[in-house]
């Protein structure tokens, strides 16, 4: 690793899934106090707002964790509100990171930049060799312009910008939006909830969307921020996928949560709902010739994850031993 840039970090949608994991990860190694602000103190979409928190608070180091973000069906609903707020976003915190010369900025993308059917497992040279996922299309296509603006702002510029692919990723702060929320998330609560429902002496089933045989892979979002930090410090430049090295079908990730809330009543498959892209299993080599591994497997980051949810529900985590 090259010397620690300077410390002043801002992290953009520090409340978020990977942005909240990003501070964890940055006050566990030395970096305490980052800059955020929350919606209210700082409108992203605002280009004049931003410039002048730049200007003013002139950080050190970006990390671009702040998005418009959302499972199969916010993706597929919301079209415009995915392309143009993810660009809108993007553009006003790298165009002022680049005018008031910060040198180190980590942006995230997501694997479905990469080609709905991608020879597997997925390397990062396959972007843009074919066509999108349309269930997402729109917010990949955001996700490309803002990975090749960092591309180009070290290219033209010189500066140690980089961006990560994570892949599918859950943990704590995570949206359990039935309607808006990914895939891990919503089973979480479906289950837990019609777990409830039968414990109340009520019929409940778990509506799982699609086929089941659509594969993806989970990675915790600890895992993902540990990867930020390191990549901040070394100062690599490039784009680099972030995943957990294996993946699941919707099936088997159904029983596993299944399994660790305790529920054991029916299932049924609502095949009106999109599978959306069949399998995108990254290639995460270049990563991890870097030194950097993911620690979480995916039964203990569900059962996490659950304790988490238990959490923010107001009850005592009652788990399936
Ligand atoms: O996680 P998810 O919403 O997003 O869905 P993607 C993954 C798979 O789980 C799909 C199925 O095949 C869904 O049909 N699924 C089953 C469910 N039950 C449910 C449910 O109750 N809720 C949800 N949400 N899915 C997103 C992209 O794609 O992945 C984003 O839209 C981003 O752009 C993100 O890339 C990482 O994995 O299909």
């Amino acid at each position: 690793m090259t010397d620690k840039p300077g410390r002043r970090c801002f992290v953009a949608g520090h409340r978020g899934l990977l942005g909240s994991a990003v501070v964890r990860a940055l006050a566990a190694n030395g970096y305490p106090d980052p800059i955020v602000r929350t919606r209210d103190e700082l409108d992203l979409l605002d280009q004049r707002g931003v410039q002048r928190f730049f200007r003013e608070e002139k950080p050190d180091v970006v990390f671009v964790a702040a998005a418009r973000v959302g499972g199969i069906n916010a993706n597929n609903t919301y079209r415009w509100d995915f392309l143009f707020q993810n660009l809108v976003i993007e553009t006003n915190i790298l165009g002022s990171a680049l005018e008031t010369g910060v040198g180190r900025v980590v942006f995230f993308g997501s694997s479905c930049i990469y080609p709905r059917v991608a020879p597997q497992p997925i390397k990062e040279e396959y972007l843009l060799t074919g066509e999108l996922e349309p269930t997402n299309e729109p917010y990949a296509i955001a996700k490309i312009a803002g990975l090749k603006l960092v591309e180009a702002a070290t290219s033209q510029f010189g500066r140690e910008w980089v961006s990560l692919m994570p892949t599918n990723l859950y943990g704590p702060n995570d949206n359990f939006d039935l309607q808006t929320s990914h895939v891990l998330p919503a089973l979480i609560r479906k289950f837990h909830e019609a777990k409830e429902a039968r414990a109340n002496g009520q019929p409940a089933t778990v509506n799982v969307w699609g086929t089941g045989m659509a594969q993806r892979e989970f990675l915790h979002v600890d895992d993902a921020a540990s990867a930020a930090l390191m990549m901040m410090e070394s100062g690599v430049t490039g784009l680099y996928n972030v995943g957990y090295g294996s993946d699941v079908s919707i099936k088997e990730l159904a029983d596993t949560i299944a399994r660790v809330v305790g529920y054991d009543g029916p299932v049924e498959w609502d095949r009106s709902k999109p599978d959306g892209t069949p399998r995108k299993l990254m290639d995460s080599s270049l990563i991890r010739s870097r030194g950097w591994s993911p620690k979480i497997t995916l039964e203990d980051g569900i059962r996490s994850t659950y304790e988490w949810y238990l959490s923010t529900q107001n009850e005592p985590a009652r788990m399936a031993s």
